[in-house]
């Protein structure tokens, strides 16, 4: 019996529609995810386990082939950078875009922006590419708040319905990237479980199209 093949997911909106499309590629955990306190799973396939980390570990986990293959989203991909990953199946969950954000109907003040996000690296980048200079405020959630409270002139955010920022007096400004889920595997593992990996990459791919 070859190692089973481990699957980093995460708790949160992302595992809700990601384990119908596992049921779909025949993967159905054996344990109940919700109530589970375990963070490793075991499947009803022999040759398949899930591990149950933080939405943002999961490129990490993947990277160093402590899990072969991962669910996460295209903006905790972007902001890991992908290094030792592979990006193989968008599976259209959860799309939104990544957007900055300001007050309002409030112009920009003049002095050097001052912009608070879970993503300074996407943030940096975007920036950057432009030849604006701005200062990163690295925030670990709740980013809508600092604007009001005059931490910052920008927020960069996911917007979905765009309800979050309007409850929250604020406006998206400028897109700066399309945002879904995706199925990530280790460089590594795709050469050393070729066979194993393809196999299960093809009836995700048939469950994401049916
Ligand atoms: O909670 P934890 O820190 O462990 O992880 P997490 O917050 O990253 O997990 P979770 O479950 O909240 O989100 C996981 C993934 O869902 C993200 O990495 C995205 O790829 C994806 N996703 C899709 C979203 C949204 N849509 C989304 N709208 N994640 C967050 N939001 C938030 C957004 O940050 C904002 O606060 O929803 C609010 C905006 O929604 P609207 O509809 O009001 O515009
Ligand atoms: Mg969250």
């Amino acid at each position: 019996m070859p190692e089973p093949l481990t699957i980093a997911l995460a708790k949160g909106r992302i595992l809700d529609e990601t384990l119908p499309l596992l049921a779909r590629a025949g993967i159905e955990p054996a344990d109940d995810l919700a109530s589970s306190r375990r963070l490793v799973i075991a499947t009803n396939r022999d040759d398949v386990r899930l591990v149950l980390i933080r939405s943002a570990d999961v490129p990490t986990y993947v990277q160093y082939g402590a899990a072969d293959l991962g669910v996460a989203g295209k903006d905790v991909l972007a902001e890991h950078g992908g290094n030792g990953l592979y990006e193989r199946v968008d599976l259209k969950i959860a799309p939104c875009r990544m957007m900055t954000a300001g007050i309002d109907g409030r112009p920009l003040p003049r002095h050097r922006l001052r912009v608070a996000t879970k993503y300074p690296r996407i943030t940096e980048r975007f920036f950057h590419r432009q030849g604006r200079q701005v200062e990163l405020i690295k925030l670990y959630g709740s980013m809508e708040l600092a604007p009001m409270v005059g931490l910052a002139d920008l927020i960069v955010d996911l917007v979905d319905t765009g309800n979050t920022l309007k409850a929250n007096g604020l406006a998206p400004l400028e897109h700066i990237m399309d945002v879904s889920t995706r199925l990530i595997i280790n460089r590594a593992a795709q050469k050393m479980k070729h066979r194993a990996i393809t196999a299960l990459v093809e009836r995700v791919e048939a469950a994401v199209a049916g």
